[in-house]
């Protein structure tokens, strides 16, 4: 492992170089299993560092941008191998830095060289579409270009598959990036850096920078040069940056919250509807968009469920996330506990806590795996999105009140039902507010090779992931090309 990270502080990547904030300010992050320990000293950037970041990436765009895209994926497959030969430790840093369970981190650590082995594959598929002209001696078509300088805005819960799965994309087709890391896991993200600056990319073309979203991130929202702002994170920020950024007509693309239910009709293989409940519910102790918030199940198995998923939970492994066995670690700050236990608190006065629903070491930010039945469907959890391991449970009569209880919020992005019946299945599919529909599995996941993204206001722009990413990140052209006139032509 070079000094760059090992050392302290660490340092942003800008312009193929590693640099201190430019205010020589950082930060101390700290464990959240442990938080007297400090996983590591990070620039605390500001606009000025913003501005460095975006005036790198627009000195290195026109060179990027020009090159074949097979030479771009070249770069792709060397880092995608070096963060393959490094991803034990950086699975390791994930879960010291963020809490992750280790055995989640790894794979997100292996996801992210999948995804750039994918978007590698862009280099060789189409960029725009041949027509039939109206005219003689014409061809028609649209090609697709890169925008620019973009901006990518990315959160700590998935701190190496999100910033990839978006500079990714990015980078393939043609932009330079300025990449703003998670305040709260900075390590794993430079990591990615290290791994480009391995593989050899030109100077500039992926800039990477730690710090607080209030002061570098808003400098990005409002820099006339960032062409495209790409952000997952809360729906007020979200909100924020795409108001700001929109009105000086840049290009926004946001991944917000969830309120995703998992739905159990009574034919339904109990068991493993339990197993995936637990699984959407609580791993990661719940900080993940696409967790399951409600549990909806039929009465004539609720009773039944509701034993199995207690159950579970009595048997699901809690604790030191760095433990390879541990299903369920701490949340990713005191803040965070802070809400949940609030937010829990609350649920107490109308619900029941069946399980879980205490912080259960005095040391690290651990809430034991909390479910809660009882609640109306107005009630905070069965509404908003409390990012922590509680998920409510509920009964419903038939189907049809199911589908209206499970669209009854304004998120739209992950839901899932447990059924035999490929009639339910289809109604489903069709009727359930979410961009992405899990029929006997878990609400969370994403393929690296399928659109990501949610509707109504989980969202906006159009979505990230698979194919689906180049219409954010390129524009599209029509080119109406005349041939010569022949006699031009003959002489
Ligand atoms: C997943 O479920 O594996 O921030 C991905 C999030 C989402 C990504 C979820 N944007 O939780």
């Amino acid at each position: 492992m070079s000094e760059t990270l090992t050392g302290s502080p660490a340092k942003n990547y800008v312009g193929g170089e590693w640099r201190e904030s430019a205010s020589g300010e950082s930060y101390e992050k700290r464990s959240p299993w442990r938080p007297s320990e400090v996983t590591g000293v990070y620039p605390a950037s500001d606009a000025a560092d913003g501005r460095a970041a975006v005036e790198a990436a627009g000195n290195a765009f026109p060179g990027w941008a020009s090159l074949p895209a097979a030479q771009r994926a070249a770069y792709f497959g060397r880092t995608a191998n070096a963060i393959e030969a490094r991803a034990e430790q950086i699975a390791q840093d994930m879960t010291a830095e963020m809490g992750k369970p280790l055995r989640e981190s790894r794979l997100e650590a292996i996801r992210a060289a999948t995804i750039l082995r994918f978007a590698a594959g862009e280099a060789w598929r189409p960029i725009g579409e041949l027509y039939a002209p109206s005219v003689p001696n014409q061809l028609l078509y649209t090609l697709r270009r890169p925008l620019g300088v973009v901006a990518l805005i990315t959160p700590w819960n998935f701190p190496i598959a999100i910033p990839v799965w978006k500079l990714a994309p990015a980078l393939i087709h043609g932009n330079t990036v300025v990449l703003k890391l998670g305040y709260e896991a900075p390590r794993t993200g430079l990591h990615v850096a290290e791994c480009f600056a391995e593989a050899g990319l030109p100077a500039g073309v992926l800039n990477v920078l730690t710090g607080a979203g209030s002061k570098v991130g808003a400098e990005l929202v409002r820099n006339p040069s960032v062409r495209a702002i790409s952000f997952t994170g809360s729906v007020p920020v979200g909100r924020a940056v795409r108001d700001e950024a929109t009105a000086r007509n840049c290009r926004v693309q946001l991944e917000l919250g969830g309120q995703n239910p998992l739905v159990v009709m009574a034919d339904a293989e109990l068991d493993r509807a339990v197993e995936a409940a637990y699984a959407g519910a609580f791993w990661s102790a719940g900080q993940k968009c696409t967790a399951t918030r409600r549990i909806l199940v039929q009465d004539s198995v609720y009773d039944d469920f509701r034993e199995r998923m207690i159950a579970r939970i009595a048997a699901g492994k809690v604790g030191d996330p760095a433990d390879p066995d541990v299903e369920v670690g701490p949340v990713v700050n005191e803040g965070a506990l802070e809400e949940i236990l609030g937010a829990i608190a609350r649920a107490r006065k109308d619900g029941t806590v069946l399980a879980g629903g205490v912080r259960t070491d005095d040391d690290g930010y651990l809430i034991a795996p909390t479910l809660v039945e009882g609640l109306a469907d107005d009630a905070e959890l069965s509404c908003e999105e409390v990012f922590g391991p509680v998920a409510a449970l509920y009964s419903f009569e038939d189907f049809d009140e199911a589908i209206e209880r499970a669209n009854a919020v304004r998120f739209g992005l992950s839901a899932a039902v447990f059924t035999r019946d490929q009639h339910v299945v289809q109604r489903f599919s069709e009727e359930i507010g979410a961009g992405i529909i899990h029929v006997n599995s878990q609400t969370a996941g994403a393929d690296v090779h399928v659109p990501f993204g949610g509707v109504k206001e989980s969202g906006w722009g159009p979505h990230e992931q698979g194919r689906a990413a180049i219409e954010f990140y390129s524009e599209t052209v029509t080119v109406y090309q005349d041939a010569p006139l022949p006699e031009t032509r003959l002489a």
